[in-house]
């Protein structure tokens, strides 16, 4: 799929699929080029039909032995409330409706004139892509969709190819997630992680570091080998580091659990708690390897980026960790595990205490933390934890300008007592009630005091059941396209 932007409009377009979109009503700018263009038998037609212009409706058109061939019109809502959102939402529709039919070319054409035109572009082009995204690695029987080999944006300004210039390496990164998630915990293993990492740092020139059982051991990560020692895999420390060409105003840590599978440990998953989805523990490192791919990709300028996963497994053996064990994490801080499927922040608090060590600007973390988190917020929005404002804000930013949605969670200090332990600093799991919270303040003891943190439980938001938007079901990719603008734009704190 190639993607442009074009000054032509849709009244002159000439390809095989043209969309057009209409607000509530079958009214907007673009009704007036429907009727020259096709005529007012058209706008008969529409009506006829039934089409009332509501947001993600479409209706399709066969136009035989002309151009366009095929005609769809989408529906765009509301005027007042048509934005970034609604562009997204309404060209994933059109992706989906154009998809499968022999769509040889596709232009699309949205009522964009109030939006930026570099933010329009990118909504539009990403929801297309992203949406067409079709995973068939593991169908013996694999029959790939053809996909369209043009996509024209219709009716933006001249200049269009810069408006586009990120999108392959945004798309590429949160494609490579949405692969890393899907695939099971028999393919993605710690050390397929490693690899992965391995063939960015390869590929575009990131430095990688890989720290095996005795490194982590002679750094005193007791939690993360805690975790690890029960399974036959060993575990993968994963440190890429990209730096920019010329100077550096900012150096940024992306910390993502690894859990290539967490069974739950002696605190085995029982009935009900998903254990056959737990290869999707991993969203997080997914999250930021994808990043990596595509920050190494696009190359931005100022920013050095530390990307730090924790791989491993949380499984059940006689080596394995007892409900009751203390471990002893790399800053010295002493954990009783009341609960061993409480392992995210386990490993974790190393990881955290590692980035901390590179004394970076500021830190991200990425995790399939915690249930909680999905009961709170659902499967649509990611909690966002972070005691500064600043950063808080400019990560909310980021995500809204890709489209991922996440939410401000407060880290109640006074539920850090839920964590308190008779016999150790603190214990791994609180009361059930806040426990997304508790889980964030656990984290906390593992940052530096006065450090720029924050933590995003991405636990609801890294696999959709049915596909929504332009996820398609299964993998979302949850988190590149917020880290990925976030270091675009500078990585601020
Ligand atoms: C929790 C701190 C973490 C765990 C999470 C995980 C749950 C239990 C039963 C469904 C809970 O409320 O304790 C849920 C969900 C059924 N479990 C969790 O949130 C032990 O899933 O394993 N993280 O590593
Ligand atoms: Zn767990
Ligand atoms: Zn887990």
């Amino acid at each position: 799929m190639e993607f442009r932007c074009t000054s032509t409009p849709a009244s002159s377009w000439s390809g095989d699929t043209l969309a057009v979109g209409l607000y509530s009503g079958s009214t907007g700018p673009l009704k007036a080029v429907l009727e020259e263009r096709f005529g007012a038998a058209l706008l008969e037609r529409l009506e006829q039909r039934q089409f009332k212009g509501k947001a993600g409706e479409t209706l399709r058109f066969d136009w035989l032995g002309a151009t366009p061939s095929v005609l769809l019109v989408v529906g765009l809502g509301e005027p007042a409330e048509f934005g970034l959102a609604g562009a997204r939402k309404a060209a994933a529709s059109i992706a989906k409706a154009a998809q499968g039919q022999g769509c040889t070319s596709l232009g699309i054409a949205l009522p964009v004139e109030g939006l930026e035109p570099q933010a329009a572009a990118a909504a539009i082009a990403q929801a297309v892509r992203l949406s067409l995204f079709n995973d068939q690695r593991f169908k013996s029987d694999a029959e790939p969709k053809p996909l369209p080999a043009a996509v024209e944006l219709l009716g933006f300004p001249q200049a269009g190819a810069e408006l586009l210039s990120g999108l392959d390496g945004l798309c590429s990164g949160v494609e490579l997630a949405r692969e890393l998630v899907a695939a099971p915990p028999n393919k993605v293993t710690p050390q397929a992680l490693a690899d992965c990492a391995a063939a960015i740092a390869t590929e575009f020139g990131l430095e990688l570091k890989l720290l095996g059982r005795s490194d982590c051991a002679a750094l005193g990560m007791g939690a993360y080998l805690g975790v690890a020692q029960g399974s036959d895999l060993p575990p993968q420390f994963i440190h890429l580091t990209y730096r920019p060409q010329g100077a550096v105003r900012r150096r940024v840590a992306l910390v993502g659990k690894g859990l290539t599978f967490d069974s739950g440990g002696y605190n085995l998953k029982t009935a009900g708690s998903q254990i056959e989805m737990m290869k999707y523990d991993m969203g997080g490192s997914a999250a930021v390897l994808g990043a990596a791919r595509a920050i190494g990709q696009l190359q931005p300028e100022g920013v050095e980026v530390h990307v730090i996963v924790p791989a491993c497994e949380n499984m059940i053996s006689g080596g394995a960790i007892h409900p009751g064990d203390i471990l002893t994490a790399s800053n010295g801080k002493t954990i009783e595990v009341n609960n061993t499927d409480a392992e995210g922040r386990l490993v974790l608090a190393d990881a955290l205490v590692y980035a901390c060590g590179l004394e970076p600007d500021a830190v991200v973390d990425l995790a399939t933390l915690t249930g909680a988190c999905v009961i709170a917020l659902g499967d649509e929005i990611a909690g966002l934890w972070s005691p500064s404002d600043a950063l808080a804000g400019a990560l909310a930013a980021a995500a809204s300008q890709g489209g991922e949605q996440v939410w401000r969670m407060p880290l109640q200090a006074s539920y850090r007592e839920g964590l308190k332990s008779g016999v150790a600093d603190m214990k791994n799991t609180g009361p059930r009630p806040g426990g997304s919270i508790t889980g964030a303040l656990f984290l906390k003891e593992f940052v530096s005091p006065g450090l720029a943190w924050a933590h995003l439980d991405i636990a609801g938001t890294v696999w959709s059941d049915k596909g929504r938007g332009l996820d398609p079901a299964g993998a979302t990719g949850f988190g590149v396209r917020t880290l990925v603008n976030w270091v675009l734009a500078g990585a601020p704190a």
